[in-house]
């Protein structure tokens, strides 16, 4: 995940885009927003310079901890309400506080995080709290057999929760093969099937997989899975799922293309079949997504790194309105329009 280097005139941009940062005294990221009651609750990540030197791996995002903030409509002010976990406070946690999502489930509020554990491996970790800002209390251990970054909960209309996970290089999805990790494995040669998510539904405590994990398989229009040299379409990292009229729609960024593309299917666990692009690339390498709806009108939010002026590790959450059409069918986004 190397430094975008290109000259870019910042003040040609921000005038071109579609949105402008939700937050400007600190840098959030990979924003994933819900409506709890009424009200917009958006988990971000919290970026920091650690002063890491940038890699593929994704070091320089050396994150320490998490901020919830609220929002009483899409025009209304943005609320910070502090620290709602630190690293300091997950007993099997060391550092990189990615991307993090939450849910609610009787009153009670589960935020999911990946960090790496002593040994350098990602896991997902579960916090609960009395309220959708925190603070969250994190469970002792990670999520027993959960593996690489960037959970997303769909809570479903039938009272179940699924937990999509997994993302490529730093996220280390392309070191598991059958769930299991080896040092030796890679991602697949350009021909063979592409890496997908993994999905499993959560126990009733919300604190374990209730079943196995599966991975997810994303179809092309011929119904073949997509290729892992397919760049622009292959599934990379930041899982989302919605539902619109009874289908499920995974969302998720190509990475190294920086695409956001969407998929849809009758079934939480896929077959997805790929449907096309929802957001072009935005500036800095990473590109994060989440969808929701809020009173009838559907948002994407997102971000970019137009604040730091292309830093890719100093990051900015945005939301733009999205066009959904009755069919499902998403229109894509300019983040920047002339
Ligand atoms: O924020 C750190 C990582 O960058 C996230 O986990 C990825 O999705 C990417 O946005």
């Amino acid at each position: 995940m190397s430094e975008k280097t290109d000259h870019i005139d910042f003040e040609t941009l921000n005038a071109k885009a579609i949105s402008q940062p939700l937050v400007t005294n600190m840098y959030t990221a990979d924003p994933s927003a819900h409506v709890f009651d009424g009200k917009i609750y958006i988990y971000p990540s919290h970026d920091i310079d650690a002063g890491i030197p940038f890699n593929d791996n994704g070091d320089h995002f050396g994150m320490e901890d998490y901020h919830v903030y609220s929002m009483e409509s899409p025009d209304g002010a943005v609320t910070d309400h502090g620290v709602a976990l630190h690293v300091k406070d997950v007993a099997w946690a060391e550092r990189q506080m990615w991307a993090p999502d939450a849910t609610q489930k009787d009153g009670k509020t589960y935020f999911y995080f990946p960090a790496r554990n002593k040994d350098g491996i990602f896991q997902v970790g579960v916090a609960v709290g009395d309220s959708p800002v925190g603070p969250f209390v994190a469970e002792p251990e990670p999520i027993q057999g959960s593996y690489s970054i960037d959970p997303a909960v769909l809570a479903d209309d039938d009272g179940s929760y699924y937990l999509y996970v997994g993302g490529l290089w730093g996220g280390q999805l392309q070191k598991y093969r059958d769930h299991t990790y080896s040092e030796a494995n890679e991602e697949p040669a350009d021909d063979e099937p592409a890496l997908g998510p993994i999905v499993a539904r959560l126990s009733d405590d919300m604190k374990e997989y209730a079943e196995p994990l599966r991975e997810i398989v994303i179809l092309d229009e011929n119904g073949e899975p997509l290729l892992a040299g397919d760049h622009d379409r292959r599934y990379f990292e930041g899982p989302w799922v919605h539902k619109h009229n009874g289908l499920y729609y995974l969302s998720y960024s190509t990475g190294n293309t920086h695409y956001l593309c969407y998929a849809s299917s009758d079934n939480p666990y896929g077959p997805f079949t790929y449907r096309g692009r929802i957001l072009n690339p935005v500036v800095g390498w990473t590109t994060h997504h989440s969808i929701c709806q809020f009173e009838g009108k559907w948002y994407l939010f997102y971000h970019d790194s137009s604040l730091s002026q292309g830093v890719t590790h100093l990051r900015s959450m945005k939301m733009a309105e999205l066009t959904i059409h009755d069919d499902g069918t998403i229109e894509t986004l300019d983040p920047y329009q002339d």
